[in-house]
């Protein structure tokens, strides 16, 4: 059984991948409306992965007895002023989502609650490959600098995501 607290900060986990997902959608939307369809397509496979964790959770509170109660998303932000500020927010809002499992391992640990433990140790590692490839991508935006041929043929090596 769940203890109150840590119910109530595995239903805020949930909000918070389903906002990734909203915000992740959200820019890649931006992008299809570019008509950039590789970085919209990779954005679309990194938003899905983010519903993947929301439901990680919702499974992970259901199995434990607990009630998920699904929340209201903010709007998320839509235009961005460039390819690379947009993956810049991508790379802030992973170190944000990091330091909530944080908090969330600390409160498992707190509350003696060690299924709760072991079931954060995915999101763990997890979290360093989310900062870990939204990085890499921010990284070679940043090289690629202001060349709308490099950033054309970026588009078509992003757009293989997932294949
Ligand atoms: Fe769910 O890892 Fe990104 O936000």
């Amino acid at each position: 059984m769940l203890s109150k607290k840590m119910l109530d900060a595995l239903n805020n986990q949930v909000k918070n991948e389903m906002f990734s997902w909203h915000l992740y959608h959200s820019m890649a939307l931006h992008f299809e409306a570019m008509n950039f369809k590789g970085f919209a397509a990779w954005m679309k496979a990194q938003a899905a992965e983010e519903m993947g964790h929301a439901n990680k959770f919702v499974d992970f509170i259901i199995e434990r007895g607990g009630r998920v109660v699904l929340p209201a998303l903010e709007k998320p932000q839509t235009e961005w002023s460039s390819h690379l500020a947009a993956f810049q927010d991508a790379v802030k809002h992973e170190q944000f989502i990091t330091a909530e499992i944080n908090k969330l391992v600390d409160l498992a640990h707190a509350e003696n609650d060690h299924p709760a433990h072991y079931f954060l140790g995915w999101f763990v590692s997890e979290q360093v490959e989310e900062e870990a490839s939204v990085g890499e991508v921010a990284q070679k935006l940043e090289m690629i600098g202001a060349s709308s041929h490099a950033i054309f043929m970026f588009d078509a090596v992003l757009g293989k995501r997932g294949q």
